[in-house]
């Protein structure tokens, strides 16, 4: 971005979207997904980015009321003081606002696609996209019961999903995970635990090793980077970090220390695309495959998270799902996968709007914010 956005308005957005069915981890479940859309109108175009913090801070210290008020309170009006609006004077000026990564990736979003859709480039274009589908994954959550689990990764598997990713926890981890490789095989499997470890856990852990997976996600807690380098070297699973990395530098200390073998990155969840190329970049430097993860996204983050998942370093299959899998009506054109994989979009910015129809019918509130002056 060379020249400044002007930007009119700023529209903060709170939306209510039934998942088409309940979605269980170690920190809790979701029935109905609240996300939080920012839009940023400038005279040439609408830009659109997707919060993805939860409404309890669960997953992360971040939830979506903060997030609004940190938007509306700091963020904005942030951009009065530039001189010129552009992505990279917010992330600087921002800079001074300590965390807040979620809502930072939410603006940051709207900015950049405002910016690529004037421009006419498409955000793949502009990360550094190398690919025009992405291989897709699905995480699976815990479930009531063994039979059920079979059947809803056999329904996935039916459709055509490169990767199962079950959601673990203790008292949910190696009988699941024995049930799913003795029916389904030599499938690509590998489990995500949300910090629901300890360190006291390793022995048990390490019972996974018999499953040849792919990977463990996030054993234990975000700040346990010590543990996590102990585990690395009690099991012979891949460790890869979600939690605990929320920036370039956390990576690169990370793949320093021996710590994880594997990056999952969210743009959501460190502060926004261009961090999350950095962290791609960093990972590719040092040999890590990285994959990109999810949050439940409507169309809008999904549309993001697959022009990032399109960069060279995304070597394995990510929680990039389609968009039936999570919701009967998206906020966009729905995500349809094809042969396990979803196409990139390739028009200008995220390539995709919400249908204004869809978007009214799930709005619980919408917030204006005059824009910098
Ligand atoms: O840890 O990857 C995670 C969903 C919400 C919060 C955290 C996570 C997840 C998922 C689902 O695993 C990923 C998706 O399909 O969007
Ligand atoms: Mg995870």
């Amino acid at each position: 971005m060379s020249r400044g956005l002007e930007v009119d308005e700023i529209e903060l957005r709170r939306v209510q979207m039934p998942l088409v069915s309940p979605f269980r981890t170690s920190f809790g479940v979701t029935t109905v997904r609240e996300a939080l859309l920012v839009r940023v109108r400038t005279p040439e175009a609408d830009g659109w980015g997707e919060c993805v913090a939860d409404a309890e801070p669960r997953y992360s210290s971040e939830h979506l009321a903060g997030a609004e008020q940190a938007i509306s309170d700091f963020l904005v009006p942030a951009l009065s003081g530039l001189a010129e609006v552009t992505v990279a004077a917010a992330l600087e000026a921002w800079s001074v606002f300590d965390g807040h990564l979620m809502a930072k990736a939410a603006l940051e979003a709207a900015l950049l696609d405002a910016d690529l859709r004037a421009r006419g480039r498409s955000l793949g274009e502009e990360l550094g996209a190398v690919r025009t589908e992405v291989d897709c994954g699905v995480s699976v959550g815990i479930m009531d019961s063994i039979p059920e689990l079979l059947d809803q990764v056999g329904g996935y598997l039916s459709a055509g999903y490169r990767r199962i990713k079950l959601k673990i926890q203790p008292g949910w981890d190696v009988e699941p995970v024995r049930a799913v490789r003795e029916k389904y095989g030599d499938i690509p499997l590998q489990v995500d635990a949300n910090t629901a470890y300890r360190r006291f856990d390793t022995s048990h852990l390490a019972r996974l090793d018999d499953f040849d997976l792919l990977l463990i996600e996030q054993p234990l807690p975000e700040r346990d980077l010590l543990g996590h380098q102990h585990l690395a070297g009690a099991l012979r699973t891949p460790i890869c970090l979600d939690e605990s990395i929320t920036s370039a530098a956390d990576a690169a200390q990370a793949i320093a220390l021996g710590v994880c073998s594997v990056v999952n990155i969210k743009a959501g969840r460190v502060g926004g695309l261009l961090e999350a190329k950095r962290i791609h970049d960093v990972c590719q430097a040092h040999g890590v495959p990285v994959w990109c993860g999810g949050m439940l996204e409507s169309g809008v983050g999904r549309a993001a998270n697959l022009a990032l998942a399109a960069l060279p370093g995304f070597t394995l299959p990510g929680d990039t799902s389609a968009s039936e899998r999570y919701y009967t009506r998206d906020l966009t054109t729905p995500f349809v996968m094809v042969d396990g994989r979803l196409s990139v979009p390739s028009g200008p910015g995220i390539g995709v709007s919400p249908d204004p129809d869809v978007l009214t019918e799930h709005t619980t509130h919408v917030v204006h914010l005059e824009g910098p002056r």
